[in-house]
């Protein structure tokens, strides 16, 4: 059934509920000595190229790439489309390896046409802080498909991560492989129902006229809660005490520090946007809430060609209530005139999907671990990881 992932250490279908295997790495480390130090070979039209992406012209060619490439929805009206500042972020974190940036080209042409990312990550998974890869943005141009591309270039940055003395990965997938750790399912909260409806990415509920619609997800102007504001580059000790302390609690979570903060929560125009509570008699940092930028392109529409959605990030509330917290990030996503406020099932987020008039979506998001074990699948409420 999966001639690839049989052959990997992740957990296997045949192993689900096997309450005699032990939770942590399925393979020990091997001497690095041991690692192939050439590259996989690909079909000879194509070679490796590791992806500069400092190089504005590189970045421009892997935004090209994912643009017309990457993850689409399951009846393919929308294509995820990130931007140049967004991949440039998002592929360079504190201590990343520019050889973790893996492209495939075409000899001849020089065309890319294949991709896969990892970035270092250190991830706690229960009372073990692990480092880890977290691999993202695979993608094989769609005139290159089922040829088995996928399979070498998992091989070739699972071996470039072993020479950084990294054995371990997190990833997410749209599809199911051996095996999940937990299945979380995406909501959507509409911002601008009329456009939503008018491209299909949500129809008119039974007995709604179109001003019902919109009257139904209005939103104040401003944000409610006394001392919500922007966060800034003084906030970072406070924000990352408040997040590491509340991720504490989930069984997989980032293991963050001052400079993780700084890079994955400092607002970021267009590509993430933080705020918090401050206490206006105590100036405390009490609360704290993010989203990042995601548009997707709307294949095939006459009137718009790009939809632009939020997505929940990282969340804490110590005294405001986390509804209200999060009814402020949709009134600030609406100002900055996003048309949809996409969140997972992960952490505490259920508490608050219905009441904020979240729908669940057709969408669902399996997250994995490369090498490393958990007995018991996990529920999404006890994961406090949200991967880009
Ligand atoms: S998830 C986003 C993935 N990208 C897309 O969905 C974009 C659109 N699709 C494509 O570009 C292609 O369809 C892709 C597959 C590239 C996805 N994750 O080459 P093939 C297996 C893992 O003939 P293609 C993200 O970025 C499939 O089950 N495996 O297929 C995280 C089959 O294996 P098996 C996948 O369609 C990525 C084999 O590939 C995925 O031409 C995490 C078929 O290969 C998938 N999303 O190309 C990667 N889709 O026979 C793993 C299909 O066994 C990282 N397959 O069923 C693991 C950790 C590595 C580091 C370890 C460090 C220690
Ligand atoms: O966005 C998604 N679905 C939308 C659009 C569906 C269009 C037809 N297929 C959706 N809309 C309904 C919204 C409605 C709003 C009012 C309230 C009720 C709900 O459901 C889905 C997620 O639901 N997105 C995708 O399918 C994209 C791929 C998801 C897998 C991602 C893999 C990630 C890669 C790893 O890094």
């Amino acid at each position: 059934r999966h001639a690839f992932w049989e052959t990997q250490p992740v957990g296997q279908f045949k192993d689900v509920g096997d309450s005699s295997l032990r939770e942590g790495p399925i393979e020990p480390p091997t001497p690095l000595s041991e690692v192939k130090p050439e590259p996989y070979n690909l079909p000879s039209p194509y070679e490796w190229a590791t992806c500069d992406m400092e190089s504005e012209e590189t970045c421009n060619e892997v935004y090209t790439l994912l643009m017309n490439n990457y993850v689409e929805d399951d009846e393919n009206m929308f294509r995820f489309n990130y931007s140049k500042e967004f991949l440039s972020w998002a592929l360079r974190p504190p201590g990343y390896f520019k050889s973790w940036h893996i492209g495939v080209r075409a000899k001849v042409s020089k065309k890319l046409v294949a991709f896969i990312t990892g970035i270092p990550a250190r991830i706690r998974v229960r009372d073990e802080v692990v480092k880890m890869a977290e691999i993202n943005f695979l993608c094989v141009h769609k005139k290159l498909r089922s040829k088995r591309l996928a399979p070498v270039m998992i091989k070739e940055v699972t071996r470039r991560v072993h020479l950084e003395n990294i054995w371990q990965a997190a990833y997410t997938a749209g599809v199911v492989l051996p095996t999940p750790i937990t299945t979380c399912q995406y909501w959507h909260r509409s911002l601008n129902p009329k456009k939503l409806i008018d491209v299909g990415f949500s129809r008119l509920g039974a007995r709604m006229t179109m001003s019902r619609t919109v009257k139904l997800y209005k939103l104040p102007d401003s944000p409610v809660t006394p001392g919500f504001r922007k966060m800034e580059l003084r906030d970072v000790p406070a924000v990352t005490r408040l997040l590491r302390n509340y991720l504490s609690q989930f069984v997989v979570a980032p293991d963050f520090d001052e400079d993780d903060v700084q890079h994955w929560l400092l607002p970021f125009e267009s590509v993430v946007d933080s705020y918090l509570v401050e206490s206006p008699e105590t100036h405390e940092i009490t609360d704290f809430c993010s989203f990042y930028t995601l548009p997707s392109s709307i294949l095939g529409n006459q009137t718009y060609s790009t939809l632009k959605a939020a997505y929940s990030y990282y969340n804490v509330a110590t005294k405001t209530p986390l509804l209200q917290l999060m009814n402020d990030a949709l009134i600030v996503a609406k100002q900055k005139d996003f048309d949809v406020f996409n969140a997972l099932d992960v952490m505490e987020n259920e508490s608050f999907l219905k009441e904020l008039k979240f729908g669940p979506g057709d969408g669902q998001l399996h997250y994995y671990l490369y090498n490393y074990r958990i007995r018991n699948e996990l529920k999404p409420s006890e994961l406090g990881l949200v991967l880009l």
